[in-house]
């Protein structure tokens, strides 16, 4: 297989510095020789450029940074549809979670029924209405629905990208309350870290995989590092207690390569400002080195 990595270091999704870092933290951590080592055809094209403008901005708009986040989305989206039609994975690193907005508007053009499995603390499903924050990074799951300003439904000039029966979120429990409401709504498949304890990682991924496996023809994953407990990946802008165990998180990137059901990824949110010595880069990367074939034995 060949794989193409492509950095999007944006910031703008959300208030904490440093997760524009994210990019060259997890090349440091030894992104490119690891996936070497699994004899992929790896190429780095390098990072998106992200350049903001202070007079951008309507301030009328509640959405921080929506014209910035939509202009680099479409850029994203472009570069995401190079990637593809060079027949290579695209493997991204954030940057924070709005970025997804850009990646899956470059993918979904792709596929009639593009899956997504959603690794978060959190649902990412807000639309202006809902939002607590103003905070586009917990939006892009609502906006790749079609849910949203329309500057960010329309990347690509389409939308919706994604079908509310073909979402797995996993890892969930920390969810708004305009959130909960959207997850009854639409139907939403949503395993919170209650299910994870009470079924077990390996019930969890058999029932998404079987999910999706049928009704999907390409599957986009997308692991917000928050998914994880902050004791495993303390690097995030808003860590949440009790979250996924760094064995159960490998577990579940080894049941996906197994399946050989992705077919593109990116790895979001590591912020090396609030991290401990690179910690949340290196497990981003060994999530790598599992859903792309390194074994154990
Ligand atoms: C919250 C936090 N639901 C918001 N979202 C986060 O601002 O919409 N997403 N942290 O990753
Ligand atoms: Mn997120
Ligand atoms: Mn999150
Ligand atoms: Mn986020």
């Amino acid at each position: 297989k060949k794989i193409s990595i492509l950095g999007v270091p944006m910031d703008l999704g959300q208030t904490r510095r440093g997760v524009d870092m994210g990019p060259s933290a997890i090349r440091y951590a030894g992104v490119l020789n690891r996936l070497n080592k699994l004899d992929y055809d790896v190429e780095d094209i390098g990072d998106i450029v992200v350049k903001v403008d202070s007079l951008e901005e309507d301030s009328h708009i509640s959405l921080k940074n929506l014209k910035a986040i939509a202009r680099i989305s479409e850029e994203l989206a472009c570069s995401i549809q190079t990637i593809i039609e060079n027949k290579r994975f695209p493997l991204l690193f954030g940057g924070d979670h709005s970025i997804a907005i850009g990646t899956i508007a470059g993918i979904s053009k792709f596929y009639k029924n593009l899956g997504v499995i959603w690794f978060d603390a959190h649902g990412d499903l807000n639309t202006e209405e809902t939002s607590p924050s103003g905070n586009i990074h917990g939006m892009p799951l609502a906006a790749s629905l079609g849910y949203g300003h329309p500057s960010l439904t329309g990347i690509g000039g389409y939308g919706p990208k994604v079908k509310p029966e073909n979402v797995v979120i996993i890892g969930a429990r920390d969810l708004d309350k305009g959130e909960r409401e959207f997850i009854k709504n639409k139907n939403i498949k949503v395993f919170t870290m209650h299910e994870i304890d009470r079924l077990g990682m390996t019930r969890v991924m058999e029932e998404s995989i079987q999910l999706l496996k049928n009704r999907t023809d390409g599957v986009h994953l997308s692991v917000d590092l928050d998914a994880l407990d902050p004791h495993d990946a303390p690097g995030v802008g808003t860590p949440v207690l009790g979250g996924i165990s760094y064995r159960e998180s490998h577990l579940a990137m080894e049941m996906l390569e197994e399946t050989k059901l992705i077919t593109s990824a990116e790895f979001v949110e590591v912020n090396p400002i609030l991290d401990e010595r690179n910690k949340t880069a290196e497990v981003a990367v060994a999530l790598m080195g599992s859903l792309f074939g390194e074994k154990l034995l």
